[in-house]
Order: structure tokens, then sequence, then C-alpha cells
């Protein structure tokens, strides 16, 4: 495996901060290489192709009867992220430096900061910039949250952007590959908080209109349960997903986009919710503060770019002199 291209892809996978630990050796250079909360599957590995020729030992807490298997030999080791990180690191040679090391790794952690300047700099013309109204909703969003989101191609520009702070949780509902789950496992967490007494934790949902519209009767049971729970569609007015997977395919990518999107706030408010539409970062910024001071079910209907392609889509999809074109915008 190239090692550029191999850490690229660890530092994603470090990114996408899932509930297990999975550890990668590169034997031509005889590296070891840690990922700390990878719980992995075959949709998250590209079928196993992840790790190229890579050693695999696997760290979870569930036996190995119980997991998905890519091909190949792998070592498992049954037991907590916390405890086996904590006892390998008790192992390592003394005089080691602990963190991140190596030039290249280096390079692309102090680039980090500039890199999402550029990305937070592009205003597409049909919507709000993806990066920001992530980075605002970064910000915005409470320290002590149980965050949960769907599957799409919106979670590209979510799972590897919301920083993971001490009071944090994350549920990514990204096992099965299917849509339409985000907000049925987000009002089980908000039920979960609401039941635990002292809890005082806000569970906030982020989903895609096209997975919110699989599921929305549900937050009928969610007012009816009286849970806090606030509910964030990023709203592209599409399957983004297949709009751009049609368009690298040569196809028409307007069979993937809603050419009468369902209004989304008068859906959640004929069940009962709060809800309000965002179509500019004043809006989004007003609405996120406005919900984050009440209570109830309320659902955030935030306006995005479709043109704009996530990193993950520009990787698996496109040749590479094609990423600077769409990291600024351009439709495809
Ligand atoms: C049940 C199910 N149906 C279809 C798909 C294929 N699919 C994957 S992503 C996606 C689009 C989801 O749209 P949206 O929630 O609006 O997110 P976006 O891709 O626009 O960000 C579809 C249809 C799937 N994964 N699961
Ligand atoms: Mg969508």
């Amino acid at each position: 495996m190239d090692a550029r291209t191999d850490r690229q892809r660890l530092v994603q996978l470090l990114r996408a901060r899932h509930a297990c630990i999975a550890l990668v050796t590169a034997e031509e250079d005889h590296a070891l290489n840690a990922v700390v909360g990878a719980a992995l599957d075959a949709h998250n590995t590209f079928g196993g192709s992840f790790f190229g020729d890579a050693r695999l030992i696997r760290v979870d807490i569930r036996p190995p009867a119980q997991m998905w298997h890519p091909a190949g030999e792998v070592i498992e080791i049954t037991a907590d992220a916390a405890t086996a990180i904590t006892r390998l690191a008790a192992d390592l040679p003394a005089g080691r430096r602990p963190g991140l090391r190596g030039p290249e790794t280096a390079e692309l952690l102090a680039g980090e900061p500039a890199r999402r300047a550029t990305l937070a700099a592009a205003h597409p013309a049909d919507g709000l910039n993806p990066w920001t109204v992530i980075a605002a909703i970064d910000d915005a969003v409470s320290d002590r949250a149980h965050i949960v989101t769907g599957v799409g191609h919106f979670w590209y520009f979510v799972a590897p952007y919301l920083s993971a702070r001490p009071g944090r949780t994350f549920h990514f509902g990204y096992g099965f590959g299917l849509i339409g789950q985000g907000l049925p496992l987000g009002i089980g967490g908000a039920v979960a908080g609401t039941a635990t007494p002292g809890a005082n934790r806000q569970t906030v949902a982020i989903e895609g209109d096209g997975s919110f519209l699989m599921n929305p009767q549900e937050l009928q049971s969610a007012v009816r349960f009286g849970v806090d729970l606030l509910v964030i569609v990023l709203n592209n007015a599409a399957y983004g997903s297949e709009f751009h997977k049609l368009g690298i395919a040569g196809l028409d990518p307007a069979a993937g986009a809603f050419d009468r999107p369902a209004d989304l706030v008068a859906i959640a408010r004929a069940l009962g919710a709060d809800a309000r539409r965002v179509g500019t970062m004043d809006e989004l910024h007003a609405g996120l503060a406005a919900f984050a001071a009440s209570g109830g079910v309320r659902v955030l209907d935030v306006g995005i770019a479709r043109s704009v392609m996530s990193e993950a889509y520009q990787r698996m999809h496109l040749p590479p002199a094609d990423e600077t074109r769409l990291v600024q915008g351009a439709s495809r």
C-alpha cells in the first residue's frame, strides 16, 4: 500500500470515530498504526479493501463470531477499547514520543486548518456551503450532546468535522447502509436520555432530506414521549448520493434531484414538532441559538448546496485532477 494513501486513509478513519478499536500493521515499514474507534464493517472498509495488504489486528468488545470479517487473516482480541489501548501504551518501549509522528503525518496535520478554511471559503450558487454549515453546527451544539447521524452523501460532511469533545457521544447509524434510520435512532437516544434521571443531555439527530422523508411520521412518537430532540436536516433537495453518482457515471443527475421538494417544516409542524427553515448563515446561527434555548422536538431544515461533492466522493469516484474544481463547489 502506498504510504501516503495509507496515512490519508487512516486519518480519514480516525476522523470517523466509531465505537471500537482496530490496529493496522503495514509490514513493509514495520509500522503499527492504531485506529481507535472503528467498528469495522463491509461499508466503512470498502468491502475490506481499505487495508490493502496490511495485516489487521482488531480489538473489539464483541466476540469475533458476532462481527463481520474481511477476507484474510485477522488477529482478534476481545477487549474494551480503553483497556486495550491503555495496556498497549504501557507496553510501548520507553523513551518514545507519544502522538502522531512522521513528516507526512505532521504535514497533513499542520495543513489542516488552512485546508478547512479553503473548504469553508467557497460560496456555491445553489445553497449554503455544507462545510461552513457543519462548522456552525459543531460550534452551536452542546459539549454534552448525544449526536446521531443517518447515512447519505451528507454524512461525509458531518462525520469528519464534528469535534469529539469529552462530554459528547456519537451514534453513527451507518452499519446497515440504510437511509432513513437517523431519525428513529435519534428518537431512541432521546427517549433514553429523557428517561435517565439527571442526565440533562440533548440528543441531536443529523439527517439528509431524502432520509428524513423515509420515516418522518416517527416525529409524532417523539412528540408524544415529550423528548428533548433537535433534528437537523441537511437539505439539498435531492438524494445527493444518487445525484453525484449519476453524474459521475455520465447519466443525468437530475434523476436524483427533487424537482418538487417536500415542505419539511409543514410536515414537522403537522406532527407536533417545532420547526423552521434556514437558507442563510445568519438564519442558521439564529435558528441554532433559538432551538438551543428551547426544548421538546425541534426540526431545523437547512438548505445546503447540492452541487458540492464531498471529499470522500472525490477520492472514491474522481480522478485526482478533478478534485480542486469540485472542492470549489462546481457542479458536475
Ligand atoms: C433504504 C435505502 N434506500 C436507498 C438507499 C440508497 N441511498 C444511499 S444514500 C441515498 C440518498 C439519501 O438522500 P439524503 O438523505 O437526502 O442524503 P444526501 O445523499 O442528499 O446527502 C440513497 C437513496 C439506501 N442506502 N437505503
Ligand atoms: Mg439530500
